[in-house]
């Protein structure tokens, strides 16, 4: 019987101390740039307010790597990018239509 509690007194330790040693300290703030997907610009067409993106996975929305036409939230952001150019970007789904809400060119 001493054996057994003896058992359970140290699976109590090693869960506790397994907790405890696995615990984390709390994120510093994610910041945009973590939830960015990266992408390179096939096309702009300021008149439509679209982009054609060769982008990879966006795990915010779920879409595997493709090639594909986005609007963007502001016609102005088009103005900042050309064909070739290197991005990373954030799209969003507000009203079922795949929006680039941000981006930021790449060196
Ligand atoms: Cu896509």
């Amino acid at each position: 019987m001493k054996t057994v509690v003896q058992a359970a007194f140290l699976a109590a330790l090693a869960v506790s101390s397994l907790s405890t040693s696995h615990a984390q300290p709390a994120e510093p703030g994610t910041t945009a740039a973590d939830t960015m997907s990266a992408g390179e610009i096939k096309k702009v067409d300021k008149a439509a307010g679209k982009i054609t993106i060769k982008h990879g996975p966006l795990s915010n929305i779920g879409m595997d790597a493709m090639t594909m036409v986005f609007r963007v939230k502001d016609p102005s952001m088009l103005d900042q990018v050309k064909a070739g150019d290197h991005i990373r970007f954030i799209a969003e789904q507000p009203n079922g239509q795949l929006t680039v809400t941000q981006m930021e060119k790449q060196q």
